[in-house]
């Protein structure tokens, strides 16, 4: 027999989106228990997305938890893109009168999870075999194990934050989704070392030999991400061949400037556009990954699970403290038509920056042209900008 729990709402993955819904609720008043499969400290580790758009900033300050943010996250106020070794500065404060702030999500799921356990509510680690049942009717219910035991968790409305590969959509029968989605041929190459970064400032860059980016999450720690094959194993990149490959692509300008280290973490991950609608489903709502995912060129992953929470939030409130449900019926709507422009971008700046097209071919030199273009047009930095450091919600 199942030990039997209720709550309002049934939170399924700790990360971002299940996280940050959790925390808005509660300062609401409205109860939820999170089911997370991983451990906290598995969680907690997991290395991602570095750059938070100034609206999921404003976001975290609502919910009560970027003081750390502040004290720690780096405010930019630029970005840099690259081309044949020339770097050419875009002003995001000044075309946008916005910043974006790098500050890993590893350190915004730790603020969060530090919140939660503060007197919020309960997240349960390493919860096995979560399913959903019922959800297209009044009351839906969540089974798993835990502990040994198994559990079943009764709620009013359920939550899909878990991620591409979570049990929320892969429950849904296919007929029931529209799927929209885009390959890319080749991934990302990840390394996170104890070194100083290379700039001030990111650097996306684009090179005949693929696709190079400087990041970083402190001033004494840097991300660098290049392009490299989808297949491509991991064995065959010790780090002297990434670090090589790393400087030719950035040019001899920034090449200097690097200083290497041993690698705190090494990773490849294949570049994917998707998108399934809708995003509710009866009492079922997707939000962030388990809805998108977008390539990470664009660095807008964690920004759409943020705006997705900010919009599902937002209607589960009002339908408990008004018991208005239009804003729930609207969710799907509200929180795709963000995604799609964050689509377009992370697919658009994917094409444009990374080593797509054959060496000397016409769609090459449209390429150049266009980021020729986008480095010399007002119009056009304007338009990166503005997309870039989030637009509105
Ligand atoms: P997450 O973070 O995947 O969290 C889902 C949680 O659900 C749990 N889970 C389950 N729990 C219970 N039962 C199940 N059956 C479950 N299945 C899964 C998982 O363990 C996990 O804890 O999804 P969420 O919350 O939607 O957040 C999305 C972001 O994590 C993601 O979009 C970003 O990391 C993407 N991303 C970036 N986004 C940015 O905004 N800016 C960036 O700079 C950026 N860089 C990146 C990225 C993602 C990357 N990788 C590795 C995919 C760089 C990389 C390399
Ligand atoms: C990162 O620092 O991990 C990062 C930054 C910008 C991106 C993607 C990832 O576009």
């Amino acid at each position: 027999m199942a030990r039997q729990q209720r709550t309002q709402v049934g939170i399924i993955g700790a990360g971002p989106a299940g996280l940050l819904l959790a925390r808005l609720l509660k300062l609401n008043g409205i109860e939820s228990v999170i089911l997370e499969d991983r451990s906290r400290a598995y969680v907690e580790a997991r290395i991602r997305a570095g750059v938070l758009e100034h609206g999921t900033v404003k976001l975290l300050e609502e919910a009560g938890v970027a003081e750390r943010l502040h004290r720690e996250g780096l405010v930019h106020e630029g970005v840099e893109l690259g081309l044949d070794g020339g770097r050419f500065r875009i002003d995001l404060a000044g075309l946008t009168d916005k910043t974006i702030t790098v500050y890993g999500q590893s350190e915004v799921v730790q603020d969060l999870i530090a919140a939660r356990l503060a007197g919020d509510g309960p997240i349960v680690w390493e919860a096995s075999d979560v399913a959903l049942h019922d959800f297209e009717m009044d009351r839906p219910r969540l089974t798993y194990r835990a502990g040994g035991v198994d559990h079943e968790l009764a709620c009013d409305f359920i939550a899909g934050c878990d991620g591409f590969r979570g049990a929320s959509r892969s429950s849904l029968p296919a007929s029931r989704l529209r799927i929209y989605e885009q390959d890319y041929p080749f991934g990302w190459l990840g390394i996170l070392a104890d070194v100083p970064p290379c700039s001030e400032e990111l650097i996306y860059a684009s090179h005949p030999r693929g696709f190079a980016l400087a990041s970083m999450r402190s001033h004494t720690r840097s991300r660098y991400y290049i392009q490299c094959d989808r297949h491509e194993k991991l064995e065959d990149w010790p780090d002297d061949r990434l670090w090589d490959e790393l400087k030719r692509r950035l040019g001899p300008d920034v090449a200097p400037r690097v200083t290497t280290g041993p690698a705190l973490e090494k990773s490849i991950t294949g570049l994917h556009s998707f998108v399934c609608l809708p995003m509710r489903h009866g009492r079922l709502f997707l939000a962030g990954d388990a809805a998108h995912i977008v390539p990470p060129t664009g660095a807008k992953g964690l920004n759409l699970a943020a705006s997705d929470v900010h919009y599902l939030s937002r209607a589960l409130v009002s339908h408990y403290a008004r018991n208005d449900s239009t804003l729930l019926g609207a969710y799907s709507e509200q929180a795709s038509a963000r995604v799609w422009k964050a689509e377009r971008f992370s697919w658009w700046l994917t094409l444009l920056m990374h080593k797509v097209h054959p060496d000397g071919s016409f769609a090459e030199q449209m390429q150049r042209a266009e980021i020729d273009y986008l480095l010399s047009s007002p119009a056009g930095q304007t338009v990166f900008a503005e997309n870039y450091v989030g637009l509105p919600f």
